[in-house]
């Protein structure tokens, strides 16, 4: 039996997952989770009722990162869990003072105590530091995209999605390029395909697909 991701086409957290289970190739049952109706299924075996959530014959994996090391620890063909500690770093920061501003700048009505400006500005200062990285190399840590990367540049796209023109505008130039390389790469694409709402009733969609187009 193939293990089981519950998922959602747009979040951020849950398109990592998808995009380490696809370079890793290790096959599971997409199961596409819509969020304001969620299947009891996914209820009865996620403990904090969030996507991403893999489940295997034997254990719940409820965290996305958690789920990208898990598949890549299976099968690491594009050698994507070769990061130095700094990656990781990276990954921390992201998740925490970027994401947080992320949301403050998208769900400003959220918190009309906060300013959406100053929250867009930590946001982009955030994003400032990869620029001479990226100044360097077309990916964090050199030629090919790493864990880095694919953690963080679903929240990056999440980001430039509020107002993409003026994150065009805005973005220094190698962080810009570097979001419109990973939006229009195959990788990206074969993740975002999109999938019916799963049912009990539903068949399998097994992903990544044997056979991609
Ligand atoms: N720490 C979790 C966070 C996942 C998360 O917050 N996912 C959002 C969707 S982007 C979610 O499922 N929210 C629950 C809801 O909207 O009801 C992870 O990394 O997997």
């Amino acid at each position: 039996m193939l293990p089981i991701l519950y998922s959602f086409r747009r979040c951020p957290y849950a398109i990592r997952a998808r995009l380490a289970i696809a370079s890793a190739q290790q096959q599971v049952a997409l199961r596409e989770v819509v969020l304001r109706n969620k299947p009891e299924a996914f209820l009865n075996v996620s403990p904090s009722a969030t996507v991403p959530c893999l489940t295997t014959t034997d254990h719940v994996i409820d965290e996305s990162l958690d789920i990208m090391v898990w598949a890549l620890t299976q099968s690491d063909p594009e050698a994507l869990l070769q990061i130095p500690e700094d990656g990781l770093l990276m990954i921390e920061r992201f998740d925490g003072a970027f994401k947080k501003a992320l949301d403050h700048t998208k769900y400003a009505i959220r918190f009309p105590e906060l300013d959406a400006e100053d929250a867009r500005a930590e946001a982009m200062h955030i994003l400032a530091q990869l620029e001479p990285r990226l100044a360097q190399n077309p990916w964090l840590f050199g030629t090919r995209p790493r864990l880095t990367d694919l953690a963080i540049l679903p929240f990056v796209r999440q980001f430039a999605m509020i107002d993409k023109p003026r994150f065009d505008r805005e973005a220094l130039p190698a962080t810009g390029h570097w979001l419109d390389r990973f939006l229009s790469s195959e990788r990206f694409t074969r993740v975002m395909e999109k999938h019916i709402p799963w049912s009990p009733n539903s068949k399998d969609v097994v992903f990544p697909a044997v056979n991609p187009a």
